[in-house]
């Protein structure tokens, strides 16, 4: 089984990718950003909830995050691997991941790292907002918060998986095709 925690600041190319490791490796892409935004769009609790943070460019609560995520790979049987795309976040969802995953006899294969600048990361926010109708894109105050968010909760998790021998980073900038080609490279190396 190959299981990818697929990882980088907002905007680094997370889901971008994703599309592309999904073709070639056969396996199930699990966003918590889209399942939170399919929720928002769909008026449910767990969306008003989500909302509430990700429109201030803050973190969903673990908890509420933890359970949906299992709840989601729970409901795949029988597949090649996932693609965790945005999660973990935090260094207690690395940790719950971790535990629930070993409960199910599976294990992370590795933790991709997409390296992009700050300012790169700006300009693609900014680019995408325009077409995306995400909140979270079109407010420059809110994409600094969830860059600082990044760097004080998120980053972190990076030497959780670098313990574990499991970090592998990779230089995102370049054309799509580019990054896709250092991260299959990556891949087929552990796989
Ligand atoms: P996400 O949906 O994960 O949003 P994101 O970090 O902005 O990454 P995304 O995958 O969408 O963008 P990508 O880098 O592919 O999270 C949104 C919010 O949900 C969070 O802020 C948080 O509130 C909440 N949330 C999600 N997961 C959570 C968790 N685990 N715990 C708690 N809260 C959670 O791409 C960005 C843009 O760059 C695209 O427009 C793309 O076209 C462009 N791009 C990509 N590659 C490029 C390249 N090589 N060159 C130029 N442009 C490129």
């Amino acid at each position: 089984m190959l299981n990818l925690v697929l990882f980088g600041p907002p905007g680094a190319g997370k889901g971008t990718q994703s599309q592309r490791l999904i073709e070639k490796y056969n396996l199930v892409h699990l966003s918590t950003g889209d399942i939170f935004r399919a929720n928002i769009g769909g008026g449910t609790d767990l969306g008003k909830l989500a909302k509430s943070y990700m429109d201030k460019g803050q973190l969903v609560p673990d908890e509420v995050t933890i359970n949906m995520l299992e709840s989601e790979v729970n409901k795949h049987s029988d597949v090649k691997g996932f693609i965790f795309d945005g999660f973990p976040r935090t260094e207690a969802q690395a940790k719950a991941l971790d535990a629930f995953l070993e409960g199910k006899g599976m294990s992370i294969s590795g933790m991709v790292a997409l390296d992009v600048p700050e300012e790169e990361l700006k300009e693609r926010l900014k680019k995408r907002a325009i077409d995306s109708g995400r909140t979270d894109d079109a407010n420059p105050e809110i994409i600094n918060n969830r860059i600082a968010v990044y760097k004080n909760e998120t980053a972190p998790v990076k030497s959780f998986y670098e313990k574990q021998n499991k970090y592998y980073a990779i230089n995102g900038l370049g054309s799509i095709e580019e990054i896709t080609s250092r991260i299959f490279e990556v891949i087929d190396a552990i796989n």
